[in-house]
């Protein structure tokens, strides 16, 4: 079963020789897990749907702890409970409601270097920062392991502490609670987004740890009528260190190329779409382990139609959903993509696009109508192997979650108006109908940080073309990128890699223009968005082309664009871009940023 992939011998070691190698270096501060408040499901387990909480008379108010614990496998987890002890809660809110958000961090003290990636900036190694203290959680400060923050990804609010600020915002253990205001903007669109820590440098650690959890802009129904009165799932596929790393795979599957392995000991693509992968995949938190893949549980009635709501809240793991009655793929009725109704444009009326898969790259999300097996039947939600291209990670065909059908399955507990309100119309122009002011160049590559040694650590790039290439320096203030606040602009991501990366921009949606070069037929917007690999053999880098968003004053302010894969991310693949006012001052008012801000948490800790 050789692919004939040309492997990359620089990021390669064969896999015994690091296995063991790679102690854990997490466990000792972290919480007991006797204590561990944070429990979950064992494999095979029915998936648990996350706990609602749902905004009353236009606010949302919500306590959330972060903990931090080591299970008996040697791997860190992380979790969000709120005050009644639910774990990673969905929060659900109308457009315009207020989200009053407290973030208290439980997660005891920080671990020391052995647990330090190897990119961070000098600087976040010192807990003074050159005797800077940080007093309110405004400004960067003791970033390490063991502080956090929370990106809202997806939504257009501004880039501001407080709000949906991950450049300045630090949270540490013995702070009092750091709060989060923002109001859901009146035009948000309806759908799901999500909220998860963006530490430089511990982004990865703390998210494959399980500290995520959705956010839901409720009104989908209203944006398109074909999901009225269906009941609604929420599933986060969540990946994970291993539980089985040493085993064989599974006797079922073809024989395998030796297994390979990069510098973080994940499994490299061998391009069978077999074989150990490099994380194992939750569901709900319901473990899915190598070798076996035994799959959580989905009870449903016979032929019930539901709205799957599916976030892709893995570190590195790309998705590829399909849902297979008997071996045979089921068509899946996609109505939404990262949060934006497929409709959103309006010029396409209640439009589902019926497709057997649907590919998820890490921080995406697809809400789709699945129709449940007929009485007697089963089915199995899967993911079908990603090539990842020869630098990547090894993400194999396995199932998720088997459904089993009974006609007193319980119902999911959401269920969306059956008599819904129409959406007000987009108070701007469609996206796609807007003239670029500037085309921009970008594009992600990695290097060897000694290139004479093939065992040294991997650089990750994101720039812009005509720049130096530079890691992203967390202390720098000083944009990549300027733009104008009411424009828009298409930018060129391109791919100098032998892997995927998923390009992400926080404050806004894109629009995907070009795929390899050549247009795409797609009226949707985006906010997460798959950068196919370099192999070598093409004359030009394959890229994609996207129509980015500037027109909403929310999205002015300094914030971040970057690789959603988080080893790359943490690893340096991130730029700044800046944008600015409009030259009118009165359209930059907005009424997310005359939110209040309670000076009980700026005045210091
Ligand atoms: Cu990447």
């Amino acid at each position: 079963m050789d692919a004939g992939i040309p492997l990359n011998k620089k990021r390669i070691l064969l896999a015994f020789a690091i296995l063991f190698l790679s102690p854990w270096h997490g466990s000792l501060r972290a919480q007991d897990e006797s204590k561990n408040a944070c429990q979950r499901p064992a494999a095979g387990s029915v998936i648990p749907e996350p706990t609602d909480l749902r905004s009353r008379d236009g606010v949302l108010k919500v306590d959330l702890t972060i903990h931090k614990y080591g299970d008996s496998n040697g791997s860190t987890r992380y979790c969000y409970m709120d005050a009644q002890g639910n774990a990673s809660p969905t929060l659900r809110l109308n457009p315009g409601d207020l989200l009053i958000l407290n973030l208290k961090n439980e997660m005891g003290e920080a671990e020391h270097s052995a647990a330090t990636p190897k990119h961070i900036h000098p600087q976040m190694r010192d807990p003074d920062m050159n005797g800077k203290k940080m007093m309110d959680g405004c400004t960067v400060g003791s970033m390490n392991s063991a502080s956090t923050n929370l990106h809202f990804h997806g939504l257009t609010v501004p880039p501001v502490c407080h709000q949906d600020d991950v450049l300045n915002t630090s949270i540490s253990p013995g702070d009092s609670p750091f709060e989060y205001r923002f109001r859901i903007p009146d035009n948000e669109p309806p759908g799901l987004y999500w909220y998860h820590p963006h530490i430089h440098g511990f982004s990865k650690a703390q998210v494959l740890g399980g500290a995520s959890g959705a956010l839901i802009v409720e009104g989908i129904e209203r944006a398109n009528k074909e999901v009225a009165g269906l009941p609604e799932r929420v599933l986060i596929i969540r990946d994970q260190d291993l539980l089985n790393p040493n085993a064989p795979p599974s006797k079922s599957e073809p024989r395998l190329p030796p297994m390979l392995i990069d510098h973080d000991g994940d499994a490299v693509n061998n391009g069978t779409g077999f074989g150990r992968p490099a994380k194992d995949l939750s569901i709900n938190f319901v473990p899915v382990p190598y070798p076996d893949y035994p799959p959580a549980v989905i009870k449903m009635r016979p032929g019930e139609r539901q709205l799957w709501r599916v976030l892709n809240a893995s570190a590195i793991t790309y998705l590829n959903l399909a849902v297979l009655f008997n071996r045979v793929p089921q068509q899946l009725g996609l109505v939404a993509l990262d949060g934006v109704p497929l409709n959103e444009n309006r010029a396409i009326g209640d439009f589902v696009d019926w497709q057997t898969h649907l590919g998820v790259p890490p921080g995406a999300r697809v809400e789709f109508i699945v129709n449940g097996p007929p009485q007697g039947g089963t089915g199995l939600l899967v993911t079908r192997s990603v090539d990842t291209g020869p630098g990547g990670e090894n993400d194999p065909n396995r199932a998720i979650a088997a459904i089993s059908v009974s006609a007193d399955a319980p119902e999911p507990p959401s269920k969306l108006s059956a008599t819904p309100d129409p959406l007000p119309a987009p108070a701007l122009p469609w996206l796609g109908n807007e003239i670029p002011v500037q085309t921009r160049r970008l594009y992600f590559s990695e290097k060897l940080s000694d290139p004479k040694n093939p065992n040294s650590a991997m650089e990750f790039y994101i720039t812009v073309d005509g720049q130096t290439p530079a890691l992203f320096d967390p202390h720098s203030r000083a944009p990549n990128i300027v733009a104008k606040q009411g424009t828009v602009e298409d930018w060129i991501i391109e791919n100098r890699s032998s892997e995927l990366h998923a390009f992400h921009i926080h404050q806004m949606h894109f629009m995907l223009l070009d795929y390899l070069g050549k247009p795409v037929n797609e009226p949707y917007l985006r906010d997460t968005v798959n950068v196919p690999y370099d192999t070598g053999k093409a004359l030009v880098y394959p890229s994609i082309k996207l129509r980015m968003d500037f027109r909403d004053p929310n999205t002015v302010g300094t914030f971040v664009y970057h690789c959603h894969l988080l080893e790359h991310e943490d690893g340096g693949m991130m730029g700044l871009i800046r944008v600015d006012a409009a030259d009118d001052a009165n359209t930059i008012s907005s009424r997310n940023r005359a939110v209040h801000v309670n000076p009980s948490h700026t005045a210091g800790n």
